[in-house]
């Protein structure tokens, strides 16, 4: 009922709708509206109540439910639906159950908070609450199992293109990370659940962090972590950053799905890779090698040449890639 009443307030825009109204449309009386009004107000919905006239909605909060994003989603073939949680371990291990119970392509939980957020390869995600967006896909798609890394490059050029679209230059880091000034702004996570040659699902976990302040890093983490608020010195909307990384999802998987390639997000993470042309050591493992990354292939491997002058294909998975002084 909640989600309804903000739906009557938001159509009537800026009149008041009475709440003699509202309690008709649902069948209830004035007090049990009056009482989902008040619990709107503590989620941060602004509402103002004016005796004899009712109520108007003057202001919604930055929340990551169905109800804050469906108004920007743009989506055309997939059904993005948002399962929301205050706080959660992982997005992706809830993700993961949930496709695992049969969920749906398309689903996608988010968390204002991640208590034990997850990173590759063990690693952890600070995730603090209602600062980042934390959130994970559910995948079907019809591809090998062996295709799955172009998932996390699809991802990748959509969410840096999405931060572009907010008048930032972010770039990409071979394969999961998203740079703003040498630092860390958005990692993925992709995961997987196939057999041979099928894939039952993927999960592809996103974090960005929104507005985190940089004194708010965890100590290990602040000379490699940043967020868009440090870089653009305002917080910026999540629900609507979260939409657009959707919408641009979307767009960016269908061309995977409808028409088998990955060219148009090939693109992107050429033009925004912050690898190609430098010195990079790629560690694999506990060995260490160092090589110059020279471009991507169609498929989204990195191609690399190495110190005797060999060119090689690097594919997504155990590897990590750094810069020569540092991270990146
Ligand atoms: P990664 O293994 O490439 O990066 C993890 C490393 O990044 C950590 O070891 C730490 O050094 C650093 N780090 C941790 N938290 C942050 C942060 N908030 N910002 C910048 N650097 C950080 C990258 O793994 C993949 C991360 C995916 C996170 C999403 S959030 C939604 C979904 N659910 C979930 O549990 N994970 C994914």
């Amino acid at each position: 009922m909640k989600d309804k009443i903000i739906d009557i307030l938001r159509d009537s825009q800026d009149n008041f709708v009475s709440g003699q109204r509202i309690s008709e449309m649902f069948n209830v009386s004035r007090a049990a509206i009056w009482k989902n009004i008040n619990s709107l107000k503590e989620k941060g919905y602004v509402i103002e109540s004016v005796s004899r006239k009712g109520y108007r909605l003057t202001s919604t909060p930055d929340l990551l439910t169905h109800q804050e994003i469906k108004r920007y989603l743009k989506t055309k073939k997939i059904e993005f639906k948002i399962i929301y949680y205050t706080s959660i371990e992982s997005t992706n291990i809830k993700a993961k159950e949930l496709a695992s119970d049969g969920l749906e392509e398309g689903a996608v939980i988010i968390a204002e908070e991640q208590t034990s957020g997850k990173g590759r390869l063990g690693r952890s995600w600070t995730s603090p609450k209602s600062k980042g967006i934390w959130m994970s896909l559910i995948l079907r798609p019809n591809i090998s199992p062996l295709e799955a890394s172009k998932i996390t490059q699809i991802a990748a050029a959509a969410v840096c293109k999405s931060i572009s679209e907010l008048g930032i230059k972010a770039y990409i880091k071979w394969p999961n990370d998203i740079i703003l000034n040498n630092k860390k702004v958005c990692g993925i996570l992709t995961e997987i659940s196939a057999e041979l040659n099928k894939v039952n699902y993927i999960v592809i976990g996103i974090g960005v962090n929104a507005n985190i302040d940089e004194k708010e890093f965890p100590q290990e983490i602040k000379d490699k972590a940043t967020s868009l608020k440090s870089a653009c010195n305002k917080e910026v909307s999540r629900k609507d950053l979260t939409a657009r990384i959707i919408n641009n999802f979307e767009e960016l998987y269908l061309e995977l799905i409808d028409d088998n390639t990955i060219k148009k997000s090939i693109e992107i993470c050429k033009e925004s890779s912050i690898l190609l042309g430098k010195k990079i050591r790629i560690i694999d493992k506990d060995r260490e090698k160092l090589a110059t990354a020279i471009d991507l292939t169609d498929e989204g491997e990195l191609l690399v040449k190495n110190e005797n002058g060999k060119i090689e294909k690097i594919i997504s998975g155990e590897i990590s890639v750094r810069g020569l002084n540092g991270y990146v």
